[in-house]
């Protein structure tokens, strides 16, 4: 056993007899936060930890993934409690109620959290982080593990095309598919994810939503995987999160549309003053890695009274 997971035991064989271990993914999982959850139960599971999981709420992407290998992501929802010992995956900031003991994500920050166990990597997908934690405590890696851990890395990187991917983890992530036989159209197929643009505005408005606390601002997100965005769709997008802005009192509504076929994005930042700027990249920018520290940042740095075009040069 590493150094590493060996503190991970410790800390979790001391909480477990504190409360009970609840396991959980961001508000509104994802596969990849679902996946994460599943095989970080299966490393405690193998140092004979009891845990549950518990989401918030499953995507309607994960139901639909994760019964392709015979899982029920609603049997994995549910609330947590003031006394639970919290372990985090694929996010860092904790939204619910319960003392977190354990974090492992992949979504870097200026500002780590002060958790007992903290593990902030810059890999593609948290799953391919829960994976190495279960080899290098030396249980047994199982074929369906493995799967599910690749699945995740195509699901959470656009297939293997984000900017939060290295060349090494895309070139592992392809070979390893192959070996294990999985369906690679299938995977590239969930993981380009491009949405059918005749949904109503207010659907393509809000999918991915997450919620950021910097400090005391509140900063909600949202994202589209398209490669037919028009002017028209986006001004009624656009319509929809002013609208939603206001609803939420939130200071910023930063809002991604993903092109993977051209490989590149675009960042719209609403404020509250009814301004939107428009920043492109001419790469596909991770939400993550590429845009969220950036907003953080100017965020936590941000004087009242600072012009918001002025704080997010970089
Ligand atoms: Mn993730």
């Amino acid at each position: 056993m590493s150094q590493k997971t060996e503190t991970l035991r410790s800390v979790l064989a001391d909480a477990v007899r504190a409360g009970r271990i609840v396991i959980t993914g961001h508000d509104n999982a994802d596969v990849d936060s679902v996946i994460s959850c599943v095989l970080m139960q299966r490393l405690l599971a193998y140092w004979d930890i009891p845990s549950q999981i518990a989401l918030e709420r499953a995507d309607r992407q994960s139901r639909r993934v994760l019964s392709r290998f015979g899982m029920d992501v609603d049997t994995m929802t549910g609330r947590t409690q003031e006394g639970d010992r919290l372990i985090l995956v694929d996010h860092h900031q904790c939204t619910r109620p319960g003392t977190v003991v354990a974090c492992v994500d992949h979504h870097p920050t200026d500002y780590p959290p002060p958790y007992p166990y903290v593990q902030l990597e810059g890999s593609g997908a948290c799953a391919v982080m829960a994976l190495r934690l279960l080899q290098e405590a030396g249980a047994s890696v199982t074929q369906q593990d493995e799967a599910l851990a690749i699945t995740a890395l195509y699901l959470d990187t656009i297939a293997l095309r984000s900017a939060k991917i290295t060349a090494e983890e895309a070139a592992w992530g392809e070979r390893d598919a192959r070996r294990l036989g999985l369906d690679e159209d299938w995977l590239r197929r969930e993981g380009m994810g491009l949405r059918d643009m005749s949904l109503p505005a207010r659907e393509l408005a809000m999918l991915g939503r997450k919620v950021y606390l910097f400090g005391n601002r509140r900063v909600l997100s949202t994202y589209v995987q398209t490669d037919a965005m028009t002017d028209d769709r986006l001004d009624a997008i656009v319509a929809v999160l002013r609208e939603e802005l206001a609803r939420e009192a939130a200071d910023l509504w930063v809002y991604l549309v993903h092109d993977p076929v051209r490989m590149r994005s675009t960042q719209y930042n609403l404020t509250p003053d009814g301004c939107v700027q428009t920043i492109p990249y001419d790469f596909l920018a991770s939400r993550g890695k590429d845009v969220m520290p950036r907003v953080e940042r100017w965020m936590m740095q941000k004087k009242e009274d600072a012009p918001w075009q002025n704080s997010l040069r970089s």
